[in-house]
Order: C-alpha cells, then structure tokens, then sequence
C-alpha cells in the first residue's frame, strides 16, 4: 500500500524554514501534498500543532509519522526515496556538508534576525551590525570551500543538488533580498538558485499568497542585478522574459561592471542544461511513493565499497 506524502509548511512569503526539505523534494519531482498555513495569526498556533508536534512547520506527514524540522525531513527523504547523492559519497565531502548543513541548521541567529526572510522584498541593502556581519563571512566562506573543493561535478556546494544546498537556499534568498555584496563563487551560487525553476515557483507562490499588496519584484527584476553582458543563455534566461526591463533596473546597472559568472568546465553538468525544460517523453518517472514496511537497505545510496574502506583498518 502506497502512502502519500504530504508536506505541512508556513506562507511561503515568511517561511524559511519550509522552503528547504519543499525545495528538496520539488527537485528530485518527488510528488506530494501540500498544506500551507498562514504564519503569525491569532489561530497560527493551534492550527499548525494540528500537524506538527513541535508547533513549528515544516512537517511531513507520511501514512501515521509525523517529521518535523527541516532536517530531518531532508534525510528522510533521501534515506526512503533513495534520492541520489543527497550527501556526497566522498566521506570527507559528506562531513562537510553535515557539518555545514547542521551549523546552518543550528546558527547564524544574527543574520537571521537582522535579516529576516522576506521572500517579496524589493532587493534593498542593509548594513548589517557586528555579528551579523561575521554570520554573511562565514556563510560566504563556507559556500567557496564547498564549491572551490569539492563542487566541481556540478553548479552546487558539492557539485550535484544535495541537502546541503536545500538548507542553505533561504539564506542565499535572503543575501538577495538585502543585497548583500557579492562576488566570484558565492555571486554564482545565489544566481543558480535563485534560477532554480522551483526556487521561482516557491516566489511566484509567495506572490500570489499575498495578493492584497503589490508584487515586490517581477520575474526579470529578481534576477536583474545578475544581468552582465553577455546576457547568459536563453535557458538561462527563462523567467527574464524582456531583457530591456532588466536593463532599465538601477541594480543592473551597478553590477554592470562585474565579470560575467566562471562558465561550467567542459564535462560539468551546465546551468543552461539544469535548467532547460525538459521534454515530457524523457522526463524520468517521478519516484515512487515509498511502503516503508519494504524498504530495502540497497535503496540507501552509499558506496559500500567507500564506507566499507572507510570503515575498516586499511
Ligand atoms: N528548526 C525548525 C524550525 C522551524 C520553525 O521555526 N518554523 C517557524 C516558521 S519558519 C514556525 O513554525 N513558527 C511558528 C509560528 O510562527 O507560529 C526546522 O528546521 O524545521
């Protein structure tokens, strides 16, 4: 008996914290439910410890368990849908990215007060005080020792999208949204998710949650500050319908300047390739819903062959 996923998760606009295992699962077209409960009203409360034990969202629902926090959500996923390289193979990668996924998790209280998650906000800078500061280094210095180690595979922390960059997607949104300045590796990164088609849905959703006030960004100008010359693919460009419109943006016009992001090695799954639509015929089978009761130790994807020779003495 197949048992349907649903995720519980807080107005789209607000919550950061759902966006992640939302994002992670919308990556892998892993289908599910969704139950989006507005965050911060009088009945928020009662309404969510319906759903979630800790009365905080996200939660999945899966046949009788209940999963709260971003985390494990992730990993369970990953572990249940055998969902490829979630974390890295390479033991020293994999570390890595637990360990920046967990001090994500755990972390940046400043940042995260200072610069609250608003996905609507016009992008408008924000001079962040002492701490918050050091929280932007640090997220900054984690993203290029992923990428510059270990990201060569692909555009993400650790090449391929993995939970890693599931946990850390709403503080790249947030760096958007209060313009934080930045460069090289880390200008990139933010760029490829804020492309991500399913990062765009998660704001279009947000968009048309809060209908009551204007839209705070459209499409193009989402990305405008991103818009060097050369203008990046026309894949790339999905969801910068009128290039004119973005040039008219006075973001544009200060990063004008800047060198075009590094472009993929040769053999590197690209961004125009991440991100072209992809044609229905080809398009894999979403992931099965999994029985639990059935789950085979051989769904989990480790390299045995790595674990077993990290593992035991040589
Ligand atoms: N560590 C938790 C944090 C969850 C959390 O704080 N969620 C917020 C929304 S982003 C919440 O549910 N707040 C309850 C409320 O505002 O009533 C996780 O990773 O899931």
């Amino acid at each position: 008996m197949q048992q349907k996923l649903t995720l519980v998760l807080g107005s789209k606009d607000r919550s950061s914290w759902s966006l992640r295992p939302w994002l992670f699962l919308r990556h892998h077209e892993v289908p599910f439910e969704e139950i989006v409960l507005p965050l911060g009203q009088p009945g928020s409360r009662t309404r969510i410890l319906e759903y979630s034990p800790s009365g905080k969202v996200p939660c999945l629902l899966h046949g009788p368990l209940k999963i709260w926090e971003s985390l494990a959500i992730c990993e369970y996923a990953a572990e249940t849908l055998a969902l490829p390289q979630a974390w890295p193979l390479d033991p020293g990668a994999r570390a890595l990215a637990r360990a920046m996924a967990a001090e994500m998790h755990a972390g940046f209280a400043d940042l995260r007060r200072e610069l609250p998650f608003d996905a609507l906000r016009k992008p408008a800078p924000h001079t962040p005080g002492e701490q918050a500061a050091a929280d932007i280094a640090r997220v900054l210095a984690l993203w290029r020792e992923a990428r510059s180690r270990h990201g060569q595979g692909g555009p993400w922390l650790f090449g391929r999208f993995g939970i890693a960059d599931a946990m850390f997607a709403p503080v790249a949104l947030r760096f958007h949204a209060y313009a934080v300045a930045l460069e090289g590796p880390e200008r990139q990164y933010v760029y490829n998710l804020l492309m991500h088609p399913a990062v765009q849905e998660w704001l279009d959703a947000a968009a048309s949650e809060r209908p009551q006030e204007p839209v705070a960004e459209t499409p193009a100008e989402r990305t405008a500050e991103f818009m060097v010359e050369p203008e990046p693919a026309a894949e790339a460009r999905r969801y910068v319908d009128d290039p004119s419109e973005t040039q008219e943006s006075p973001l544009a016009e200060t990063y004008r300047d800047l060198p075009r992001p590094a472009a993929m090695k040769s053999g590197e799954e690209s961004l125009a390739d991440l991100l072209a639509p992809r044609d229905p015929a080809t398009r894999p089978a979403p992931a099965p819903v999994p029985v639990i009761e059935s789950q085979a130790a051989e769904q989990v994807p480790v390299d045995l062959v790595k674990l077993r020779s990290f593992i035991l003495p040589p």
